[in-house]
């Protein structure tokens, strides 16, 4: 026994010191972490590099766009047959999914081997070759009298302007086919496979072989955002932000990026770490000076180095007593599975032994320990850069979702991965290592990138379905010029049937008089009192107005909440708790008691007889939020003679000529019109552009039939027409995996507030998902673009027809005056016109092209109607003082 023990420590012993010897003959191929995270580091800079529209030219690490906008979510379907080029085989395989809602589907595959004449020689032969392939494939699996949809993986880099389109930029690993560079390689296929009368099939995707390895495993896992290969050749793929891809157009959503990472360091930044060996290697291969990162990694190449490295230490006799035979003389004599053979846990010895043996070469213990190590050196070195070019990716979607800690999965497949005794684990290890703030889960690709690629062309086919579909159902919402003319010639008529006293009463727009006959002059003076109700806050204000050289508004308020159960309660209750508000402010202003005329902002439809017959404080005017907002912007600019409110609720008020004011005597002069075109269309006058989200939103609303023109472009409604829209799309399945959840059923829970979050700024992704999760929405990127889209649409049609609106009093007073071209003010106040992001400028837009012959200024009201009520109060007052004496 102590025998045995004695000759066992013997071993070691003699092992520790031939793996000593080649640490130290290869020290420069054993990287430390400090050198691998400087590795990340390098490769983070070349994949922005990549992404950069001006630098993308110039980066050797050319991160190209591929189209595929998401992953699989278990709605795809269908039969689909997959083509599967690029790898140490040609794959053909027939795919079939179910959506069965159990991510089913079923494989058959054929493998053909590729012989070096085919991948060496022209590319008419090649695809020759493919359309052979599959059409044998075909006839195996009784599908020649099948039309079916193929999806062609294709690995190598090719620059894509769409799924089904690949321009190949070069060859690697082991092909150097002549005529294919530069050119599209689906449409050769195609012409190719035309000329194969036996069988039918319609090239619908091209992927590269890490997008239908990511596709594949995320058909099972939908973390899986990342693609790896490590066989023949290496390359990742992983979805980044829309945003960060300058060649692709649009910041919404994510987009696969082929990194065609193998060619990471050809601008030289990895030349500290290439070995001799390293550039030895690349002046015997295909492509010398190309694929530097891939001939340091892959497994088309480590056999070759570890040749290249036996070759050296043998001539300084290092090993085998020095003596070279033919064999370690001969380039690709040593290949990547006697390197995986060599580092096998237990028999690695026994076969370094007889593999050297088969070289010629007569091994002694030494040699074999020595040998393995090189071997493991070699494949260690190839697993740690790999790590350390994933980690950067990790790191990089990491940072995107702004995550401190991020789970996540990175699907996986080739040759070296998959055969290599420790290379799976050992990649594992440093990666975990580099990026120990991401929980990877790596999952090895069982059925290829084949499946994979019927994913993507299952994905097309799906987005295109969808699309078809989300487009007829915001068709409705998106109205030509010539109908939005005709909005605008309908309000015109309403107008005049508010105006004239046959028509004034049965009108839906009924043009409220408002006895405001005239806009500040400025010499108005003295303290009021001004009460603001009806947008979304209500405001106490205390409003001094100086008149003359020292003409100026002074503003104090306060807001107040007006609690629902008040605003649904009785008359009474509100005005008892309008009264507690007004004593509460002038408490907090230091003038309790005070008696000071009061102007009334009441956003409501009102009959006026006169400008203050409604209440018994000394309230001296009762005004529209409108006309508030028309007099408050009047007061610094006498053009503005119409007010806007895109708020809440939603109307206009304007100066019309007395004339034309059939219900109220005199022809003198003008007076404000409250229009409150609010109910515009309650005539069912514009019933051909509501729609069927327009109708539900009106039914479920607290007055049925009333106001369909506010409910189409108010602040109220338009949160709850998108519900509407995005309830209909669930149960369509083109949203949220077709789940309606509780809080999407509840009324009024999509507030309006979320559109102009939704719509605003280039991260409204992010936002988007986040607002869609407080809604207790799951959503994935495709139901965020989606749910913006929607949004999208509903608030553009909202301000394209107030546009219409207001075009047609803009027009008005133009006819009024009589004149060719009018210069006109509008005064505008509201959360929506003020929030939104652009709401206002489609408003505006589309008053210039419905009113061409009038220069409307939008002048926003900065300090609110209640300076308008003031301003109303003091003319008020100053006429009532005139009329006392
Ligand atoms: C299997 C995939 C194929 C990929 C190959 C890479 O289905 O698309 O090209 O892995 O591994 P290799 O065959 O080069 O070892
Ligand atoms: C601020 C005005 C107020 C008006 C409101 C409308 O001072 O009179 O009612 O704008 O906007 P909303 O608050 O409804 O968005
Ligand atoms: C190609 C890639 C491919 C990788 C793995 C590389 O040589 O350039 O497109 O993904 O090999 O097959």
């Amino acid at each position: 026994m102590f025998a045995v023990h004695l000759l066992a420590f013997h071993f070691t012993k003699l092992k520790e010191d031939q793996i000593k010897k080649v640490d130290r003959y290869l020290y420069h191929l054993r990287l430390s972490d400090d050198v691998l995270l400087d590795v990340m580091t390098r490769f983070q800079a070349e994949m922005v590099r990549g992404l950069g529209r001006d630098t993308n030219p110039t980066a050797t690490v050319k991160m190209l766009p591929t189209f595929v906008r998401s992953l699989p979510d278990g709605s795809e379907k269908g039969e689909f047959l997959a083509a599967d080029l690029g790898g140490s085989q040609f794959r053909a395989h027939q795919v079939k999914v179910f959506d069965d809602g159990k991510q089913s589907s079923q494989l058959e595959s054929k493998f053909y081997h590729l012989p070096k004449e085919v991948i060496q020689g022209n590319g008419a032969e090649l695809f020759d070759y493919v359309a052979h392939c599959l059409s044998d494939f075909m006839e195996t699996n009784n599908l020649k009298h099948k039309k079916l949809p193929l999806g062609f993986t294709f690995s190598f880099p090719c620059k894509q302007t769409k799924l089904d389109e690949g321009v190949l930029l070069g060859w690697t690993k082991h092909f150097k086919v002549r005529g294919v560079q530069d050119t599209d390689v689906v449409s050769s296929l195609r012409k190719t496979l035309q000329k194969h009368k036996d069988i039918d099939v319609d090239v619908l995707a091209l992927v590269n072989d890490t997008v239908g390895t990511m596709m594949t495993c995320g058909y099972d896992d939908p973390r899986c955002e990342v693609g790896l290969i490590v066989g023949t050749g290496t390359n990742a793929c992983y979805m980044e932000e829309m945003r960060h891809i300058d060649l692709v157009e649009g910041d919404e959503g994510r987009m696969c990026i082929n990194t065609e990472w193998g060619a990471f360091g050809d601008d030289g930044a990895l030349d500290d770490l290439r070995t001799e060996f390293d550039r030895e290697l690349d002046l015997g291969s295909l492509n010398p000076g190309k694929q530097l990162f891939e001939k340091m990694i892959s497994s088309l190449y480590l056999g070759e180095l570890v040749r290249l490295i036996l070759l050296k230490m043998t001539k300084e006799g290092l090993l085998f007593n020095g003596k070279v035979s033919t064999a370690l003389l001969t380039k690709g004599k040593i290949e990547m599975k006697h390197v995986s053979a060599m580092e096998k846990y237990k028999e690695g010895l026994s076969n370094t032994k007889e593999i050297l043996t088969e070289l010629n070469l007569c091994p002694s213990e030494d040699d074999c320990i020595a040998v393995q190590h090189v071997c493991t050196i070699v494949s260690f070195r190839s697993a740690n850069l790999c790590a350390a070019a994933l980690a950067a990716i990790l790191t990089r979607l990491r940072e995107n979702k702004k995550l401190l800690r991020m789970r996540t999965t990175v699907g996986i497949d080739g040759g070296l991965y998959k055969t290599h005794p420790q290379y799976a684990k050992r990649l594992h290890k440093v990666v975990r290592r580099l990026v120990p703030n991401c929980d990877v889960r790596f999952l090895l690709s069982v059925s290829g990138s084949g499946k994979g690629a019927a994913m993507v062309t299952a994905v097309a086919y799906r987005l295109a379905a969808q699309r078809r579909k989300i487009d007829a159902a915001l068709a409705p919402f998106s109205l030509s010029l010539d109908t939005l003319r005709e909005v605008k010639n309908k309000m015109r008529t309403e107008l005049e049937y508010g105006l004239k006293r046959e028509t004034q009463a049965s009108a839906t727009v009924k043009m409220l008089p408002t006895y405001v006959c005239g806009t500040p002059d400025g010499t108005e003076k003295g303290k009021f009192l001004a009460l603001d109700l009806g947008g979304t806050n209500f405001r106490v204000l205390l409003v001094k107005i100086r008149s003359g050289r020292r003409r100026s508004v002074q503003m104090y308020n306060k807001i107040f909440a007006i609690p629902l159960e008040i605003m649904q309660g009785t008359g009474e209750e509100l005005f008892d708790h309008i009264v507690q508000c007004i004593a509460d402010f002038l408490e907090y202003m230091g003038i309790k008691g005070a008696r000071l005329p009061l102007g009334f902002t009441f956003s409501f439809p009102c009959r006026q007889a006169s400008i203050d017959k409604e209440f018994d404080l000394d309230i001296v005017a009762v005004v529209n939020d409108t006309v508030g907002t028309m007099m408050t912007c009047g007061y610094e600019d006498p053009n503005c003679e119409i007010g806007l409110i895109a708020g809440t609720g939603s109307n206009v008020c304007y100066m019309e000529d007395m004339k034309n004011i059939e219900i109220v005597e005199g022809n003198e002069g003008k007076m404000c019109i409250n229009t409150e075109w609010g109910g515009f269309g309650d005539n069912g006058c514009i019933d051909n552009i509501r729609t069927k989200y327009d109708k539900e939103v009106d039914e479920g609303s607290l007055n049925p039939g009333k106001q369909r023109y506010e409910k189409m472009t108010s602040g109220m409604y338009l949160g709850e027409i998108v519900r509407q829209i995005l309830i209909d799309l669930t149960k369509q399945g083109l949203l949220f995996r077709g789940q309606i959840s509780e809080s999407l059923r509840k009324r009024g829970i999509f507030e309006t507030k979320f559109l102009s979050q939704i719509e605003s700024d280039r991260l409204a992704l992010l936002q988007v998902r986040r607002i869609l999760q407080q809604l207790g929405l799951d959503s994935t990127c495709d139901d965020s673009i989606i749910v913006k889209e929607v949004c999208g649409a509903v608030s553009k049609r909202a301000a394209q027809l107030c546009g219409a609106g207001l075009a047609a009093i803009v027009e008005k007073k133009r006819e009024n005056r009589g004149v060719e071209h009018l210069q006109i003010t509008v005064g505008v106040d509201g959360t929506l016109y003020k929030l939104h992001p652009h709401f206002s400028r489609v408003l505006r837009e589309t008053v210039k092209e419905l009113a061409p012959q009038c220069d409307v200024t939008f002048m926003l009201s900065e300090d609110g109607s209640g300076k308008g009520a003031a301003l109303i109060t003091a003319v008020a007052k100053r006429l009532h003082n005139i009329g006392q004496k």
